[in-house]
């Protein structure tokens, strides 16, 4: 009885765009349910102490979902997370009103109700977060895999690590340290800020005298798939087996270095999409990226994946080990900060599949701006609510360059497109394709991309405090159907 209530009250609480999208289903899908998803409460032990925080847990109860090589992303969101949510499928290039945007068109989902989806699956390691408020924060976030057939075939362990910041406090209270509030908009005159306790930086060769801010908010811990150094994941793995690590950088704020110690892996895509095959040990992840290495464990023992928060002693990970291996305890702290999370990684990456050369249509230029006192960010120095679209026609490929006049570095994220990584300080690439760039402190990036998903996405920092309070625009088709 429960569950016809249930299915009987999602149906009405589902967007238009699910349920047209479910009347277009093809009859051979008809007959496989789609996957279910819960946004829901849960009870999270951090340091000895125990935190309500949120979840998204997939049909087995473990967190997000894996999808099949060729399988429809043909999903029900159930939300029972006590309040109103949406959840966006970050990577993923669905038509836009089940992007879960409620900013862009889509349908904020009530407690209680469900939401379908049900779009085209894009391969690669993605993942999935709240696009509601702050709920981000409060691990509102699971991984999103999608396999390739290739995958399946690979002899492979593949292992996936889902990085976040944690805090005990209320995301609204951080906020209110900050000296931001939320409604993507403006300062409030007059208002006195306090020192934010950020660490001031001193640049690098380029400009010795500039400084910039870094880790502006303080935090409880840093988890690896919801845990901490102190009780680490420990994945067993064959020696002389090969594990694919599927590494995704959920954490709101927090860029980190990625530290294989003293093993060699093989990067072999960003954000889901290939690159040429870059032997790494060490390298930056910002806030929404995501990165696929090999790891050939050829001797016996254990290897720790670690990620250590950029300008910051502070770290986190998982261990990888040989059957008895022994494990040794892992300090939360490495012996030296971090540098800041740059472009060293970008600049060597290269498509597998780049973009197909033609001529540009459009050309962009945006200006990443904003500041700590007050706490404000925006684009252009607009922020949200007063933002101006970024308009492209169906069929264009459009060149955006974003120039940071900030002091802090800013993770661009496009929904719905995947671009091109073309230019880095100046310097003209064949970069990249992903979905999420850094754009540091004094630098530049542009990115190409083919304007082939009509409607309306947001284009914003993935840093969530810097969004909430303005960061955020959206790119609009002037011909959309
Ligand atoms: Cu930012």
């Amino acid at each position: 009885m429960r569950n016809i209530l249930l299915s009987r009250r999602g149906l009405l609480g589902a967007s238009a765009a699910g349920l047209a999208a479910f009347s277009r289903r093809p009859r051979a899908f008809a007959a496989s349910p789609p996957l279910r998803l819960t946004a829901g409460l849960r009870t999270l032990e951090v340091n000895g102490k125990s935190a309500s925080v949120f979840g998204i847990t997939g049909p087995d109860g473990t967190p997000g979902l894996v999808i099949a090589p060729g399988q429809r992303f043909a999903v029900t969101l159930a939300n029972r997370a006590g309040e109103d949510t949406i959840v966006h499928w970050h990577g993923q290039t669905p038509p836009y009103l089940q992007d879960g945007v409620a900013e862009t068109g889509g349908t904020l989902i009530a407690n209680g109700a469900d939401q379908g989806y049900d779009f085209v699956a894009r391969p690669g390691t993605h993942w999935m977060h709240s696009h509601h408020g702050l709920q981000e924060q409060m691990l509102m976030a699971a991984p999103l895999i999608v396999r390739a057939a290739e995958d399946v075939r690979a002899d492979t362990q593949e292992v996936t690590v889902l990085l976040e910041d944690f805090a005990f406090r209320d995301p609204v209270e951080i906020l209110a340290e900050l000296g931001g509030h939320r409604g993507h908009g403006a300062a409030m005159p007059g208002m006195t800020m306090t020192e934010s306790g950020a660490a001031p930086m001193t640049m690098g060769t380029s400009d010795p005298g500039a400084t910039m801010d870094l880790n502006d908010i303080e935090y409880d811990a840093y988890l690896a798939n919801d845990r901490t150094l102190a009780d680490p994941l420990v994945v067993r793995t064959e020696r002389g087996g090969r594990v694919r690590l599927r590494l995704i950088n959920g954490a709101a704020t927090t860029a980190f270095w990625i530290d294989f110690g003293a093993l060699d892996g093989t990067l072999i895509a960003v954000d889901g999409d290939a690159v040429r095959p870059l032997m790494v040990r060490r390298f930056p992840l910002a806030q929404g990226q995501r990165a696929d290495v090999l790891l050939d464990l050829r001797e016996a023992g254990a290897f720790p994946v670690l990620a250590q928060r950029e300008g910051d002693r502070q770290r986190t990970g998982i261990i990888l080990a040989t059957p008895q291996a022994p494990i040794a305890k892992l300090a939360a702290e490495a012996d030296s900060a971090a540098a800041a999370a740059d472009l060293s990684l970008e600049a060597r990456l290269s498509a597998l599949q780049p973009l197909p050369p033609r001529r540009l249509d459009a050309v962009r230029r945006i200006a990443l701006t904003g500041t700590m006192a007050p706490y404000v960010w925006s684009i252009d120095g607009r922020a949200w609510r007063e933002h101006q679209p970024l308009v492209v026609s169906h069929g264009q490929r459009v060149e955006l360059t974003m120039v940071n006049r900030s002091r802090m570095a800013h993770p661009m994220h496009l929904h719905g497109h995947h671009f091109q990584v073309t230019e880095l300080g100046g310097k003209r690439i064949a970069g990249a394709l992903r979905d999420t760039v850094l754009v540091p402190v004094n630098g530049s990036v542009t990115i190409a991309f083919d304007a082939d998903n009509p409607g309306r996405w947001l284009f914003h920092c993935h840093n969530l405090f810097h969004m909430t309070t303005g960061m955020m625009t959206e790119l609009v088709y002037d011909n959309a159907a």
